[in-house]
């Protein structure tokens, strides 16, 4: 029975339209999901849109529309752009969804049913953006003496009756489970924050609103509706079946990793293993917060005129590169910069010259001196022998190892090296100049590369998925082969003494060049 893997990315509040960030998350979790499912793990993702709230309820006022109007129209984005980007989810999931709101207060049912609810007076700090509570003592302030939540957004001092969750009885429950899984936040410097903020003492949290009734009913109190953090972490729940009993639930849950953004820790790593622990539901095994990814070091905003539709950059410069480009380019856990230039050099400095330059040569030359036929082996050198382990050791040690810990620029630090390995090679071997001198040797290297690129081609296919595979078509190669252990099966011989042939190679990766005057 395949090891089942269940993934998850913030759902996203849909007051707006998808940024880079967004995009970000989707990506580096699509590649995960993609990569344990290549080693054989039965994966169910879900991602989706978190709709419920004051954010949300502020945003449709604005716009003079009903909240289910604005979460209707903007979820629909999200969605194109997960399709856009090639998210391979299993379940998209809506927090309005009806089934939903019985399982949020299924949730809550059993946490009252524990003795952790009880209902009290609110005051303090709240801020809408955030959707977040905060203590007078994380507050700062700003150049006008203004108060903001530590994220930089308004506060608004807030008196409400409210149902209150009993977080500050979890303090020593989470300290354990910190203390028995110092991995359950990555990365570390996560883990150590969350670690303090919980030892300098929990009050208990407030849960419920009276202001507004955009959101989930609280169970026998109709003039309250739950806090928008507790139905949108239940949507982790909701999308494999709770309350009920199903395959689903029994399979995939507790999830092997919530993947979400820095800003997003505390509710992740705090809030809800205690609602967890209170309804008696097992916890998830990893939590992993990624990074901000920042446009020429400035966090895109509307003020600044600098939001990019990462819509507009997939169609710029294919959803691939794009992919390629996020993944490859920032330690994954820390934040990054973008620009147009650093997109434009890296695709054409790995993807264009290095990679895509190594497979058009070997597959031209096999198109146009083997008849397309991937030629026969006459015996391996020594160097080809070398080029074999260097890229054997990259797919079947390196990038799987990388991948699993999220270490997504390592594992194509990894292949990278191995593409320069095998172009070093192939500028060694001179397979054009032995087309006159050994024709067999000749055969042999370029044997040799198309070994070579198809596995690499595999190892890759978790972060450039479509054009992967359509170059894994172009060479023949079956998709029952499209794995880590596949591609170092012995299927070259049969490959070669098949009748397949190469059909002209296109260049799969174009270098993309920016239009004349254009500011990069
Ligand atoms: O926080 N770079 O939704 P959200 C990278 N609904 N990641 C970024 C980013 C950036 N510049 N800006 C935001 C919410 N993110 C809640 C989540 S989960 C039960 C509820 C990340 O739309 C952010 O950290 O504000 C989060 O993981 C995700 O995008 C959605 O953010």
């Amino acid at each position: 029975m395949a090891e089942p893997y269940y993934i998850t990315t913030a759902i996203n509040y849909p007051n707006g339209k998808p940024h880079i960030g967004h995009a970000y998350e989707a990506i580096a979790a699509d590649t995960e999901a993609r990569f344990q499912r290549l080693r054989g793990r039965k994966v169910r993702f879900q991602t989706g849109t978190d709709e419920h709230g004051l954010k949300m309820a502020q945003k449709a006022r604005e716009l003079g529309i009903t909240p289910r109007e604005l979460s209707d129209e903007m979820s629909s984005h999200f969605r194109i752009l997960a399709d856009r980007l090639n998210i391979s989810y299993d379940r998209f999931f809506r927090t309005t969804e009806d089934e939903h709101h019985r399982a949020s207060q299924a949730l809550w049912l059993s946490m009252e049913k524990n003795g952790d609810l009880y209902l009290d007076r609110y005051e303090g700090w709240y801020s809408v953006r955030d959707e977040a509570y905060y203590d007078e003592s994380e507050l700062v302030a700003d150049a006008d003496g203004e108060k903001l939540s530590p994220q930089g957004t308004p506060v608004e001092w807030t008196v409400e009756e409210s149902w209150f969750f009993r977080l500050s009885k979890y303090q020593e429950p989470l300290l354990q489970l910190y203390r028995d899984n110092p991995e359950f936040v990555r990365p570390a410097s996560r883990m150590n924050e969350v670690r303090s903020f919980v030892e300098g003492g929990l009050r208990d949290l407030s849960v419920s609103r009276t202001s507004f009734d955009w959101g989930v009913r609280v169970p026998g109190a109709d003039d309250h509706v739950m806090y928008v953090w507790v139905d949108a972490l239940t949507n982790y729940l909701t999308g494999l079946g709770y309350p009920d009993e199903t395959e689903n639930f029994a399979t995939f849950w507790p999830a092997d990793l919530h993947l979400i953004g820095k800003d997003i820790v505390r509710f992740h790593a705090v809030y809800w293993p205690a609602f967890l622990m209170s309804a008696g539901l097992p916890l998830p095994k990893e939590i992993f917060a990624h990074g901000f990814i920042l446009n020429r070091g400035q966090k895109e905003s509307k003020s600044l005129g600098n939001v990019t539709d990462p819509l507009d950059l997939a169609e710029r410069f294919g959803v691939d590169h794009l992919r390629y480009f996020l993944l490859r380019e920032f330690t994954f856990g820390q934040d990054g910069s973008y620009s147009v230039e650093a997109i434009v050099n890296r695709s054409n400095s790995e993807l264009a010259n290095s990679f895509g330059n190594l497979a058009q040569r070997t597959l031209s030359q096999v198109f146009k001196n083997c008849d397309g036929s991937p030629p026969q082996i006459f015996g391996h050198t020594d160097a080809d022998n070398a080029l074999f382990e260097h890229v054997d050791r990259v797919i079947a040690q390196e990038m799987p190892a990388s991948y699993d810990k999220l270490a997504f620029a390592q594992a194509l630090e990894a292949w990278m090296g191995a593409v320069y390995a095998c172009n070093a090679y192939i500028d060694e071997q001179a397979p054009w100049a032995l087309r006159k001198t050994d024709f067999e040797r000749m055969k042999t290297v370029l044997a040799t590369l198309y070994i070579v690129i198809a596995q690499l081609t595999v190892a890759v296919r978790p972060v450039m998925p479509d054009t992967a595979d359509k170059l894994l078509d172009s060479m023949g190669i079956a998709p029952e082969l499209r794995d880590f252990e596949g591609i170092r099966s012995h299927w070259y011989s049969p490959l070669a003494e098949s009748d397949f042939r190469l059909d002209k190679p296109e260049g799969m990766f174009p270098r993309i060049e920016l239009p004349e005057g254009e500011e990069a």
